[in-house]
């Protein structure tokens, strides 16, 4: 499914975020930056040792920011590593620092000029996070960056599964009745 927003085109698909062909993929990472299960494992595999040895560099990254690394035997150029919360029920801090590691992957990706970039859905493995949830606070962070001027024409969330790719179609086709600043496109 495809949604604009200005001149961004949001695209939900899904799929392994691996196999990307985009300027920067994201990474859900721990503050270690040393790699792990899930996605993170994924990726690690897929861009080859090299890409340890620089995130050994970093010294970490605080849950709720991001730190960019080259992408090695990737197609993606760039990856970029976020640290998303582990969740927590009504803890007001666990939201926003999801929108934070999301808000900081897109600052990262507009420093660099990217031109597209692909996010997974960050938290909702390992970390627990409630897909419904998380989703809404993923597609609200980015549509609300997207009203500043940017690089980006093309954000896509790779989701691993179909039911999180229904949640995603669900939430974005009901976001678009909602609110102007997003239409929905027919996909090709
Ligand atoms: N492509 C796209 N999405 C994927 C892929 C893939 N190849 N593999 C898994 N997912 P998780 P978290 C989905 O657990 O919850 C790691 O050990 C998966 O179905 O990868 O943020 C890190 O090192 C889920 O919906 O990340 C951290 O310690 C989503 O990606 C911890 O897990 C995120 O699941 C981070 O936990």
């Amino acid at each position: 499914m495809k949604a604009q927003v200005g001149q961004t085109v949001l695209h939900c698909v899904e799929g392994d975020i691996t196999t990307q062909v985009v300027d920067a993929i994201v990474n859900a990472a721990n503050e270690t930056l040393l790699g792990g299960g899930g996605v993170d494992g994924a990726i690690h595999r897929a861009a080859g040792p090299e890409l340890l040895a620089e995130t050994r560099t970093l010294g970490g990254c605080r849950t709720g920011d991001a730190k960019l690394t080259q992408g090695y035997r990737l197609p993606a150029r760039y990856v970029i590593h976020a640290v998303g919360p582990v969740y927590r029920a009504n803890d007001p801090d666990v939201p926003r620092l999801l929108a934070s590691a999301y808000r900081r992957s897109l600052e990262l990706a507009q420093q660099h000029q990217l031109a597209s970039l692909a996010f997974p859905a960050i938290s909702t493995g390992v970390y627990g996070y409630p897909q419904a949830e998380a989703c809404e606070i993923a597609l609200r962070t980015v549509v609300d960056f997207l009203d500043q001027p940017t690089s980006l024409r093309l954000i896509r969330f790779v989701l691993f599964g179909a039911q999180a790719y229904a949640v995603y179609a669900q939430t974005l086709q009901r976001m678009a009745q909602a609110d102007s600043r997003l239409s929905l496109l027919t996909d090709d």
